[in-house]
């Protein structure tokens, strides 16, 4: 603003720089805010920090975008300069000694712009390369000061500004999201006392129960050296061969292949922490503790076949999915639940709470819901938050602390290890996404990059040159957890470490038909991609030792015989669970009905133009997202004359893209149908990808000629096939929509699949 610019002598060009005017700097002052965003600021600077608050946004306004202001720039109205601040009179010729001439050494403007693009890129990251994020918040339910003294958890309503970062794991970092795979589920809570990162993903248990064996798991599960193939995917013989030598691997296996690695969304998955953590109060009391992180849109999934072709139509589908319910308003949520047990309770559990290849079963701790978690601003700009976030399981606040698990002990030095190279050196804590909304003050200095201007001589402790400051926080900072030990160093692994199957067994005995197919159809195909047969071999052997008719199946679909069971590494008594059904994605259909869902409408030319329109209304207003889906853009005729807009084409939007189909009436519009094999592709794939079809009057007939069957397999009616009379829809759109909320309905499945 012009008042503004005039108000600033020294420089007035920077205010637009400023995301708001009370930000930017006072007249006479330095242009730099006495902001601590960079660290290592006084105290006294500090309490002047709009960096500074208590960790709570106003209701609707998401304070970790305010902490960000002071580095988000907009260019409009802007000149264009050079990053020396000089103005650009012109962008498109470089300097050159006459028109046909040499470039001039001298141009350093071009030289700038060239030096700068060519160092544009930074590594990717080693693993969950491949990821998108959002700003939110968490909001605590009620107070949790009985077990815990961490800032999020300090009274009911409390709002802690979040920045959250979903990842595929193995895929490079323009690899395509439906990818077979775990997925991360990365919370950066910004708390006043520091940052707390809850690295987890949407499984609950790891594939190994020790950070040792880390850098060989994903070498085996990245793409094999020697030609670099294959891209995002463990289905090669490198994977196979390293976990089928790995039984401990066998119950995140399972989870693996099971639909929880094809989610639909990153807004229907699970969270989990994974590990066991601790809870300190402040008494100095600890639980141990479990994270989850529940959607309340429900846990859904994609199918394989769907999942496959998603990667060519859309291979940002969940990305694409992610920004768009944002900007659309349709905040995700997700409810964070505790498991709490104490030492005691977890000495008497057969199985050691410090395996992370174990879980918890929620009959044995049930969850506590402690708040929920809100997403509701997009990034401004993908590199400089969603690529430069740096998520360390090492970031820890006071109130939680960390278990003795081995993989957990090791992840706390491989994540801040990382970022030094990838980001550039030891500053990273500065770039403004990872800075701390809390004030940092200590006497590290220096190194590539640095922001911070420290004042002052004293950088050392202790001090009286510096009146003793910083000073340390005494009983109000981190105080490690003092659990008692006194043991002898080893290499080894405690005993119960040696039940590979157990939870296995538990997990697959919790699955419905339905995904119990899906997982032996997972390993089937994984496996048939895999050359070595003594390897698929080695795989059932391990599978036997789970369940035979799942050893069978997998078995039955390479073509060989159940080898014999792989020996047990334990001897002791093979604990045994009842079934957990919340271990089924189908436990959780979601809260929010039909919100979100794409639904495609066939649109041709002689269409039922009312019943168009007034379905498009009727799903939108539920909060759905309905789209007109023609043969070419661009105005089609209805029946009554009228006129609709095709929103997309059915080559640019092919089924795969949708959660559900409606194909209205239209006696003129049928012929086309009838002889375009995109619409019949859309239908037979809507079909075998199990999701609703709404077909009013004539549309009917396109059933027979798509070969797709009215009734399930078994001989009764198909509840999300529905049809009705031309005019008469009330009813079934009525039941299309119980269709769509309840997602797929998986009775029409066989296999191999009859459409
Ligand atoms: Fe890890 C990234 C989750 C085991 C070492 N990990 C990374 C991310 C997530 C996880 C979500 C991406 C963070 C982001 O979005 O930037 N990792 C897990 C979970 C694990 C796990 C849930 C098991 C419970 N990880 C694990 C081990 C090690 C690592 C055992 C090493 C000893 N992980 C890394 C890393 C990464 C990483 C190499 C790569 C990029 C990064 O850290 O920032 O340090």
């Amino acid at each position: 603003s012009q008042a503004l610019a005039a108000a600033i002598p020294n420089n007035p060009t920077k205010a637009g720089e400023y995301g708001e005017a009370a930000r930017a700097p006072q007249p006479g002052a330095t242009a730099q805010p006495a902001s601590n965003a960079a660290g290592g600021s006084t105290s006294t600077e500090i309490l002047d920090s709009p960096k500074v608050g208590n960790g709570q946004p106003a209701p609707g306004v998401n304070a970790t975008i305010g902490s960000l202001d002071r580095v988000r720039a907009d260019a409009s109205g802007q000149v264009l300069t050079t990053n020396q601040g000089v103005p650009i009179a012109d962008n498109q010729n470089s300097l050159k000694v006459g028109l046909r001439g040499p470039t001039a050494m001298e141009d350093f403007i071009l030289r700038e712009k060239l030096t700068h693009f060519d160092h544009e890129r930074i590594p990717e990251r080693v693993v969950h390369a491949r990821g998108s994020a959002a700003h939110g918040y968490f909001e605590a339910y009620e107070a949790l000061t009985d077990v815990t003294r961490a800032a999020p958890f300090a009274e009911a309503g409390k709002r802690t500004p979040v920045f959250v970062r979903f990842s595929t794991v193995a895929g490079e970092r323009g690899s395509s999201d439906t990818v077979r795979d775990a997925r991360g589920f990365a919370v950066k809570f910004y708390t006043e006392e520091g940052n707390w990162d809850l690295v987890g993903n949407n499984i609950p248990v790891f594939f190994i129960q020790d950070a040792m064996k880390f850098p060989d798991l994903v070498h085996a599960v990245k793409p094999e050296p020697h030609h670099g193939m294959p891209q995002a995917a463990s289905a090669h013989d490198t994977f196979w061969d390293f976990v089928s030598l790995m039984p401990e691997s066998t119950h995140m296996l399972l989870w693996a292949m099971s639909d929880r690695g094809i989610p639909r969304s990153y807004r229907t998955m699970q969270g989990f922490g994974v590990h066991t953590f601790r809870l300190v109060n402040a008494a100095g009391e600890s639980v141990f503790c479990k994270f989850h992180w529940t959607p309340l849109a429900g846990t859904h999934s994609l199918v394989w076949d769907e999942a496959a072709k998603i990667s060519g139509a859309d291979a940002d589908f969940h990305r694409r999915d992610l920004w768009e319910a944002i900007e659309g308003g349709s905040f995700p949520e997700y409810e964070l639940g505790l498991q709490i047990f104490t030492e005691t309770d977890a000495d008497a559990f057969d199985f050691d709470v410090l395996d992370a290849t174990k879980l918890v079963p929620e009959e044995l701790v049930p969850l506590r819901p402690v708040g929920k978690l809100v997403l509701n601003r997009n990034p401004d700009n993908f590199f400089a938050e969603t690529e430069q976030v740096a998520f360390c399981t090492a970031h820890i606040v006071p109130g939680i602390d960390f278990s003795n698990d081995p993989l957990l002990q090791g992840r706390i030095h491989s994540y801040l290890d990382t970022q030094i190279s990838r980001l550039g050196g030891a500053n990273f804590h500065e770039i403004p996404i990872n800075s701390s909304i809390s004030s940092v003050s200590n006497n590290q200095r220096d190194g590539m990059h640095r922001q911070t201007i420290n004042r002052g001589r004293v950088n050392y402790e202790p001090n009286s040159l510096g009146g003793g400051c910083p000073f340390q926080a005494g009983a109000k900072g981190f105080t490690s957890f003092p659990q008692p030990i006194a043991e002898d160093k080893v290499r080894g692994k405690p005993e119960l470490f040696a039940d590979h199957y157990s939870q296995a067994r538990l997990f697959w005995e919790s699955q419905t038909p339905a995904e119990k197919q899906h997982i032996a159809a997972a390993f089937r195909f994984e496996l048939t991609r895999v050359q070595t047969v003594a390897i698929r071999q080695r795989v059932v052997s391990m599978l036997a030792n789970v369940n035979p008719v799942l050893a069978e199946a997998v078995a039955a679909g390479l073509g060989i015989e159940v080898p014999e069971p792989m020996p047990l590494a334990s001897s002791l008594p093979i604990p045994e669970y009842a079934p957990s059904p919340a271990l089924s994605l189908l436990h959780r259909p979601g809260e929010t009905g039909i919100k979100t869902r794409k639904v495609a409408i066939l649109v041709a030319p002689g269409v039922d133009g009312d019943a168009v329109r007034a379905i498009h209304a009727d799903l939108l207003a539920e909060g759905a997202v309905p789209r007109l889906v023609g043969s070419m853009l661009g105005g089609v005729a209805a029946a009554d004359g009228s006129t609709l807009d095709v929103e997309i084409t059915l080559e640019a939007g092919p089924a795969v893209l949708y959660d559900a189909i409606i194909i209205p009436n239209g006696e003129a519009a049928l012929p086309a149908w009838l002889r375009d094999a995109h619409v019949l592709d859309f239908l037979r794939q809507q079909y075998r990808h199990c999701k609703p079809i709404l077909l009013l009057g004539e549309a009917v007939s396109l059933l027979a000629k798509a070969g797709v069957p009215e009734a399930l397999p078994d001989g009764s009616p198909d509840p999300s096939l529905i049809t009705a009379e031309a005019g008469e829809y009330t009813e079934a759109l009525a039941a299309f929509k119980t269709a769509l909320a309840g997602h797929r309905s998986f009775a029409r499945e066989s296999d191999p699949p009859v459409v």
